[in-house]
């Protein structure tokens, strides 16, 4: 199968174990420090960053290579007001009626309310569609398989990518989002995933004091 034409030979990086164990810790000790940032400066960051960040995670494995994402990377001043105004509001209805007592309380420790100023100080916001079905050559629809799976894990190497070069993250999923679509101007067979807000922290920036749980309480090894 593997002999099959339109196959290529791998490029693959063989590390021996010291190498491999070096690589490890050190992209830990680079990932464990990608805190969500919720108070961010307009600094501004190259678009080359966001764009190479991009192809990283159109570079994700994604059912059957379909690659059923799309990125809107908002750098529009008048529709990042569109978008903070209409999360605000969303927000405002999840806060005072929506969630329920346990949710707020599980809420509380990360301080958010339903004001959402970084929707407008950032300098981007990467607004990640999933495409339940894609276009097909002749304007037919291609079912997408695994779409969940698929655009989390390339938005995830979104967040590893920008944290990589020094770019500051939150995810962000005000609930509903479909006014994503009429925003930004998207089809119905897209359905907004996930805004990544990118940018740099404020001077000053905090965040909640909490922690990640070790190793021995999130694996086992059979
Ligand atoms: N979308 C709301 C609430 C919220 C929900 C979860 I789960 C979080 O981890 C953080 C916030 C908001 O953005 O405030």
């Amino acid at each position: 199968m593997s002999h099959a034409e339109g196959f290529t030979p791998l490029k693959f990086e063989r590390l021996d174990g010291d190498s491999m164990t070096a690589r490890a810790r050190a992209f830990y000790h680079l990932m464990k420090q990608r805190r969500s940032v919720r108070d961010f400066s307009a600094v501004p960051v190259p678009r080359a960053v966001i764009e190479d960040a991009v192809r990283t995670a159109g570079s994700a494995p994604s059912g059957a290579n379909m690659q059923p994402w799309h990125f809107c990377v908002v750098e529009s001043a008048a529709l990042k007001r569109e978008i903070r105004l209409a999360a605000e509001a969303e927000e405002r209805e999840f806060y005072e009626r929506r969630a329920s007592e346990e949710w707020l309380d599980a809420l509380a420790p990360l301080g958010t309310d339903a004001q959402k100023p970084f929707l407008e100080t950032a300098p981007y916001l990467i607004v990640i569609f999933l495409k339940k079905f894609s276009e097909g050559e002749q304007g037919e629809q291609r079912k997408n398989y695994y779409t969940a799976e698929s655009v989390g894990i390339a938005t995830g190497m979104l967040l590893a990518a920008l944290h990589n070069a020094g770019v500051a993250t939150l995810t962000h999923t005000p609930s509903p989002m479909k006014f994503l679509n009429s925003i930004l101007g998207r089809p119905a067979n897209e359905r907004p995933y996930m805004i990544v807000v990118a940018g740099l922290p404020a001077e000053g920036a905090r965040v909640p004091a909490i922690s990640k749980k070790p190793l021995d309480q999130i694996a086992e090894f059979l």
